[in-house]
């Protein structure tokens, strides 16, 4: 097990705004590649596309790692996948739970989300990313908001256990740095195998909403080798998605 943890970590508050935000200042200021950033609650998490992560005190994880991975700008989009490869590996190891993944980046429990991920990269000049997870393991559905109690779960919800969030993240961070460095080794296509032996959309009807607003419906083909995902529509037109929102056809 690994156990250095806490060196590792340059910050753990009771409650920040987001782990991303703090992770971005400190990541500015030079703390090295590998930094954790941790909070037992967020006020003001944040999801892609400007959406929210509700972030209720004490039962979930929320945290940043700081990265500075040796990868070309166009390798960046993996992190998100192999990211939540990890998690999912490490959850199956610490809680015998078979987790889901959602392309891009949804970790799921019988078709509701209990984790996500938010890749951000801040540089421009060599990349530097700000992976945050987010995952609800303790938390009873009843901290949720209503809009969400439909939609997410938690492993406690999931399975009636609780589970020491520490050894959880231990391990996350464990498979983390595993994982990554395969993926700097070149070894993509190695990770991506396992990934789609997780995924949850693949052969579904989905439809997909771009970021211009238009809406394709199709099946899930699955991502490709460069870890894009491919819909074939009733056309037999192949779409291409590097972004936006899918949902199952309901
Ligand atoms: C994500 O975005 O899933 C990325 C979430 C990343 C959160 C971590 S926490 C630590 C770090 N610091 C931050 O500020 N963020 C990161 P996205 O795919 O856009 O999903 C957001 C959507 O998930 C929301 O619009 C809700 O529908 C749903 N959602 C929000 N909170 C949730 C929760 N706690 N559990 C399950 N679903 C949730």
């Amino acid at each position: 097990m690994y156990t250095d943890l806490d060196k590792r970590v340059v910050a753990h508050l009771p409650q920040t705004k987001s782990t991303n935000d703090l992770a971005i200042r400190l990541a500015e200021s030079g703390v090295p590649t590998g930094s954790i950033i941790l909070a037992d609650s967020q006020t003001g998490g944040r999801g892609r596309l400007g959406r929210s992560w509700e972030s209720p005190p004490g039962t979930g994880l929320y945290f940043s790692m700081v990265l500075r991975p040796h990868l070309s700008f166009d390798e960046l989009s993996r992190i998100s996948l192999v990211a939540g490869y990890a998690i999912c590996i490490a959850i199956e190891r610490q809680c015998g739970l078979k987790p889901g993944l959602k392309w891009p980046n949804d970790l799921l429990l019988e078709n509701k989300k209990f984790g996500g991920i938010l890749a951000e990269n801040i540089s421009l000049v060599e990349p530097v990313v700000i992976l945050g997870i987010g995952l609800n393991l303790n938390t009873p559905l009843d901290e949720f908001p209503q809009f969400l109690r439909d939609k997410a779960t938690s492993l406690y919800a999931n399975s009636g256990q609780t589970y020491s969030r520490r050894r959880i993240l231990v391990d996350c961070v464990n498979q983390l740095d595993i994982w990554l460095n395969i993926l700097e080794q070149g070894r993509f296509l190695e990770i991506l195998a396992g990934w789609k032996e997780r995924d949850v959309l693949k052969g579904q009807e989905i439809t997909w909403l771009n970021l211009a607003g238009k809406k394709v419906t199709g099946l899930a083909l699955g991502p490709d080798d460069n870890g894009v995902l491919h819909i074939r529509d009733s056309n037999n037109v192949v779409h291409e998605v590097l972004s936006g929102d899918l949902h199952l056809k309901q």
